[in-house]
C-alpha cells in the first residue's frame, strides 16, 4: 500500500494557523510524526484560505524538506500551484502531482499539464487523477469508468507510463443525503478500472471525506478501507497518526495476500508499532 498522510492541508486549523504565521515547527513536527507513522508520502495542500497559494506551497515544501526526507505528495487541482511546489522539491526525488481532474471548463488541456510536469520531473515522478472532468464529479459507476478510461488513454497516448499513475474514483461524505450509495459505487468502478490497462494503474482515494460531518469517523474510515483494499485499492491518502486504521490496514493486505503472515506482522507492517 502506498500510503499518502494527509494532514498538511491547510484544511486543517493548526495548519491553517501554521501557513499564516510562517510558523514552521507545525508544519515540521506533522512531517515528522507522520512519517514515523510510516507515510510513504506526505500530502501537501495549501487549502483554500492562503492568498498566495503558489507561495504557500513552496513555502511548505522547503520547510518539510528541511526536516525530512519522505517524498511529497503535492495537492492541488491547479497547475501552476504544482508547479510552484516542483520548483523546490529536490531533483530527482519521488514526487506526486496529485488532483487532477480529466479536463476543466476553465482548463480543457489541465490533465496533459500535469502529465508534461511529472515528465520533466524525472522518472520517481506520479500523478493522482480524479475521475472528474468538466461536468464535476460524476455520482454513477459507468461515468467514473468512462473519464478513468480516458485518463488512461490519455497517458497512454502521451507515452506516460500507466505504473505512474493513480487513479482516484473519489468518495464524497456518506453523511450526505443520498451519498450512501456511493461507497458501494466506488468498489464496483474500481472493480473495472483495474483492467483498464496491464499491469492495472495504481488507485487511490481521499479516504477522510467519507466521513466528514459524522460522528464515528475513525470507525467507517477503516470500515470502508478493508473493503476497498479488497477490490485492488493499492494506495490511499490516509490519517496515518490513527492507530487503530493502521491496524485495519495491515490485516486487510494480509488478508489479500499482500503480506506475509508472521505472529508480528502489525509491527513489521507499520513503524507506529514498533
Ligand atoms: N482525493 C485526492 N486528494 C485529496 C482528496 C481526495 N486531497 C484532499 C482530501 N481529498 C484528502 N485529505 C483530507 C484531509 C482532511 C480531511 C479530509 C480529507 C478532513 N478534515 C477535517 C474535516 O473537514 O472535518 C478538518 C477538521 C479539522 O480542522 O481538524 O476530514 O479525495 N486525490
Amino acid at each position: 500500500m502506498i500510503i499518502i498522510a494527509e494532514r498538511i492541508n491547510g484544511m486543517f486549523k493548526d495548519v491553517k494557523q501554521a501557513i499564516a504565521d510562517k510558523d514552521k515547527k507545525v508544519v515540521q513536527d506533522l512531517a515528522k510524526k507522520q512519517t514515523e507513522a510510516g507515510a510513504s508520502y506526505l500530502d501537501v495542500n495549501v487549502g483554500t484560505a492562503s492568498a498566495d497559494q503558489e507561495g504557500t506551497m513552496q513555502w511548505l515544501v522547503e520547510t518539510i524538506q528541511e526536516t525530512c526526507s519522505t517524498p511529497l505528495c503535492l495537492d492541488s487541482q491547479k497547475p501552476n500551484v504544482i508547479a510552484a511546489g516542483l520548483k523546490s522539491v529536490k531533483a530527482g526525488a519521488a514526487v506526486m502531482l496529485n488532483s487532477t481532474p480529466l479536463n476543466k471548463k476553465s482548463d480543457e488541456q489541465v490533465l496533459d499539464k500535469y502529465i508534461e510536469m511529472a515528465e520533466q520531473a524525472g522518472p520517481k515522478a506520479s500523478i493522482i487523477a480524479l475521475t472528474m472532468d468538466k461536468n464535476g464529479v460524476p455520482q454513477d459507476i459507468d461515468t467514473r469508468v468512462a473519464i478513468a478510461a480516458e485518463i488512461v488513454q490519455k497517458a497512454m497516448e502521451k507515452g506516460f507510463d500507466t505504473q505512474r499513475l493513480f487513479i482516484d474514483p473519489i468518495i464524497l461524505p456518506v453523511k450526505v443525503p443520498g451519498a450512501q450509495v456511493q461507497p458501494g459505487n466506488i468498489m464496483a468502478a474500481m472493480d473495472q478500472i483495474r483492467y483498464l490497462a496491464d499491469p492495472a494503474p495504481h488507485m487511490t482515494i481521499g479516504l477522510s471525506n467519507l466521513s466528514q460531518g459524522a460522528t464515528e469517523r475513525s470507525l467507517i474510515n477503516r470500515t470502508f478501507l478493508a473493503m476497498a483494499v479488497s477490490h485492488g485499492l493499492d494506495s490511499a491518502i490516509i490519517d496515518v497518526l490513527d492507530e487503530k486504521l493502521m491496524n485495519v490496514l495491515a490485516t486487510a493486505e494480509l488478508l489479500m495476500n499482500k503480506q506475509i503472515y508472521s505472529d508480528s506482522y502489525l509491527r513489521a507492517y507499520s513503524p507506529a508499532n514498533k
